[in-house]
């Protein structure tokens, strides 16, 4: 295998004196309440303060991006978070209001420099989306913490090297 001259850029976990930002979907509540506590869990565990994470509650998911952007605006977060439950079956035009959200959240991130990351469940059924909030297996709240810490550590490794 050929072997790297030692340019690699990798982001580590640790979540240490980082400030984060949280975008919380109201709608259907009991499961996003579940990807919430994920993610501040995941940022405590690898190192971060609770008292440095900022969480702004929306009324939807659709509502998100906006929120994602006022924070960003502070310009006091080293990365924001996007959580919500968009369940295809009950919510009609479902794949429109993630398609949006998704290329909202991503724009905003390149605009602004700084890393936005998805933690939106987008589910066909109610036990679907069940089961990605870490009810059963998996949360995606802390999935979208961890990609947070970890794209906040490679920016700044690859702005330091
Ligand atoms: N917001 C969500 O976060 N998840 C949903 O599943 C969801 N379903 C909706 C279904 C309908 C019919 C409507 C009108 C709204 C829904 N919303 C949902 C709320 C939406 O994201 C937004 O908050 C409202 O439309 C107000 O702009």
């Amino acid at each position: 295998m050929e072997k790297n001259a030692g340019n690699i850029f990798e982001g580590t976990l640790n979540a240490e004196g980082m400030k984060l930002g949280i975008v919380c979907a109201r709608f259907n509540d009991f499961l996003v309440s579940r990807l919430l506590s994920g993610a501040i869990d995941a940022i405590v565990r690898h190192g971060g303060n609770a008292d440095d994470i900022a969480v702004a509650y929306v009324p939807g998911s659709y509502e998100v991006p906006f929120a994602v952007k006022k924070m960003l605006e502070r310009k006091e977060y080293d990365a924001v978070i996007a959580l919500g439950v968009v369940i295809q079956g009950e919510t009609p035009h479902a794949s429109y209001i993630n398609g949006e959200v998704a290329k909202g959240l991503a724009q905003l991130g390149f605009e602004y420099g700084v890393p936005v990351t998805y933690g939106m469940i987008t589910a066909d059924n109610l036990e679907q989306a069940i089961s990605r909030s870490g009810v059963k297996a998996g949360n995606k709240g802390v999935d979208a913490a961890l990609a947070a810490i970890e794209m906040v550590n490679l920016t700044r490794a690859i702005k330091n090297a």
